[in-house]
């Protein structure tokens, strides 16, 4: 199975979205078997992780309980390890976390910056990755010590050093100003020398930008992707998986010089 995280000198793996929700922001949620193909699609398309939500974290989306997330889960999950990639698990609740990881997921992807501190310890017990996600906005300055005290939360939880990965979280809880001077500043989060996940794709800030709607994002989430790729980030989580795969592998070869890993953070 391919490794969830790239070796410093590969290019950033490709975590394909999957929403198996009928309300997600960028159009392609669905639930049954038009997830499974979508599931297959990225898969030949070159994705190196899938991952797997059951509830939107769109903006004033209608919240999901614990048994009807499983119950989304469930129903396409198996079909989805069955493709032989390293699946993630897009989740803010340790019950929805705890069924995933029993059944063979392998990251916790959590956006809510650990709003319920369980989910570190359920990663912690089944050795997974967590992927912390920056979430809200006070200062610039304040990004990076609020997600190393995220980090420290986790690590004390008993998360391995190894397995932590940091996302900006572009998007979440901050204006397109906020989100565009978080990834013009993606050096500094990525010179720490955790593995950065970045999440831009077809991203609201996007839209301001260019002025296009969620279907309309490709060519403004593939430039992007090649910044967050030239600034060292680790995985790039994208909705367009072919085109994603080529910007990436392009700026990679530009950037030239190895990303800073964790054997020499310290
Ligand atoms: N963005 C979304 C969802 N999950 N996870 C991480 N780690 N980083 C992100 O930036 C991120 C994320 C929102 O995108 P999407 O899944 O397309 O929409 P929705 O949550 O409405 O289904």
């Amino acid at each position: 199975m391919t490794s969830v995280l790239p070796g410093p000198g590969d290019p950033p793996r490709i975590m394909a979205v999957l929403n198996a929700t009928p309300d997600s922001f960028s159009g392609d949620g669905r639930p049954g078997q038009g997830l499974i193909e979508l599931a297959k699609r990225a898969v030949a398309e070159g994705a190196d992780v899938l991952d797997l939500g059951a509830e939107s974290t769109r903006p004033g989306s209608t919240p999901v309980s614990a048994e009807e997330e499983v119950a989304r889960l469930e129903s396409v999950l198996p079909a989805v390890l069955a493709l032989g990639l390293p699946v993630s698990i897009d989740t803010q609740k340790p019950r929805v976390a705890e069924t995933a990881l029993a059944a063979g997921a392998v990251v916790l992807n959590d956006v809510s910056g650990l709003a319920d501190p369980g989910l570190a310890r359920v990663a912690a017990e089944h050795n997974a990755y967590l992927v912390l996600t920056h979430n809200g906005w006070r200062t610039e300055r304040e990004v990076l010590p609020e997600l190393q005290a995220l980090a420290e939360q986790a690590l004390h939880a008993g998360v391995a050093e190894e397995r932590l990965i940091l996302d900006p979280g572009l998007g979440f809880g901050k204006t397109a100003e906020q989100s565009l001077g978080v990834l013009r500043d993606l050096d500094s989060l990525t010179a720490l020398g955790w593995p950065v996940l970045v999440g831009a794709s077809r991203k609201g800030f996007i839209g301001q930008v260019l002025d296009l709607p969620a279907n309309e994002r490709l060519e403004g989430s593939l430039a992007c992707a090649a910044i967050a790729t030239l600034k060292g980030a680790s995985i790039l989580r994208v909705h367009d998986v072919k085109a994603s795969v080529r910007a990436a592998r392009m700026a990679w070869a530009v950037r030239g010089t190895p990303r800073v890993s964790q054997s020499t953070r310290r």
